[in-house]
């Protein structure tokens, strides 16, 4: 059964990676969407190809820095009438930057991630829960990371921000209790997409490393898992998922061939 069709989906962070690959799986099922992110040019491109190929659904694209709080709440809160109804919030819009110890950390990195990975996602959630729970109806889906669950040497700041993503979770699930709001936490493991790229600020041969010998996996694992937790029963909620390419064990676990 098809529950998506539809429906409006908002992914942050849809730009690129797990947001992208969640757009193609949604409006595959028939969700309007409303794709945000800072990279415009790549939202555009990204609509005109999802409406080549789904020209039934509807789609509007915000350019927004999820860090900036006046900008989130007045793009969200001023949504035209008929996006206004939001069904599902997938809060995907997050980054890591840099491997150092905390002794040797760089404050712009810790500022960047935090005020992304925790922050952002707050700020778009205080906009949307309201009104889910008002029409006692919605999902949140919070992507946090395995990075959230352990602690890896050189993660400090990350891992603390996806652990907290992983507590607002949580909380959130505990806050909403009662509205029939659903909210699922998902933790990827190895995923390859832009994060690696832009963890090490553009290096890209610095990237490929990390996936080296192995299979990561893709943005397409994690978004066919999240559409199908999203298409469960009103009555059933998909609160925690940890998934991870077969040859990860945990986060310092990995098995390459060499
Ligand atoms: P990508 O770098 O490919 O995608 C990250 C997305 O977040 C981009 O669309 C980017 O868009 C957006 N974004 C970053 N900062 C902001 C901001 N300030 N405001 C709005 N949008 C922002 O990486 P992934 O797809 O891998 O990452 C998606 C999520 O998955 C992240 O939260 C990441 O932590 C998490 N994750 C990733 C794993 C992996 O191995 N790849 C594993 C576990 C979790 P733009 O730059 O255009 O703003
Ligand atoms: C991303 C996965 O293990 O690189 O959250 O931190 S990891």
């Amino acid at each position: 059964m098809n529950r998506i069709h539809n429906t409006i989906t908002l992914i942050t962070g849809a730009s690129s990676g797990i947001g992208e690959a969640c757009a193609y799986h949604f409006a595959s099922a028939g969700s309007h969407l409303i794709l945000l992110a800072r990279r415009n040019k790549s939202l555009l491109a990204l609509k005109q190809s999802l409406q080549e190929q789904y020209p039934d659904i509807n789609i509007l694209t915000i350019e927004c820095d999820v860090r900036n709080q006046p900008s989130v709440e007045q793009l969200l809160s001023n949504l035209p009438e008929e996006w206004k109804h939001i069904d599902t919030l997938i809060n995907n819009a997050g980054l890591s930057r840099g491997l150092e110890k905390i002794q040797d950390g760089l404050i712009q990195n810790w500022e960047e991630m935090i005020d992304t990975n925790i922050k952002g996602l707050l700020y778009v959630s205080r906009t949307i829960l309201p009104g889910m729970i008002e029409r006692k109806k919605g999902n949140v889906i919070n992507i946090a990371s395995i990075a959230g669950r352990e602690t890896y040497p050189f993660g400090n700041v990350y891992c603390a921000t996806k652990s907290a993503a992983r507590t607002l979770s949580e909380a959130m699930r505990i806050d909403v209790n009662g509205s029939n709001v659903r909210i699922m936490n998902i933790d990827p493991g190895m995923v390859e997409t832009e994060f690696s790229l832009v963890r090490f600020h553009g290096d890209a041969e610095r990237a490929k490393q990390v996936y080296k010998g192995m299979q990561p996996l893709t943005a397409d694992d994690i978004a066919e898992i999240i559409l199908f937790s999203v298409n469960r029963p009103p009555h059933v909620t998909i609160g925690d998922i940890l998934i991870l390419p077969t040859a990860q064990a945990n986060t310092t676990t990995v098995y390459r061939e060499t």
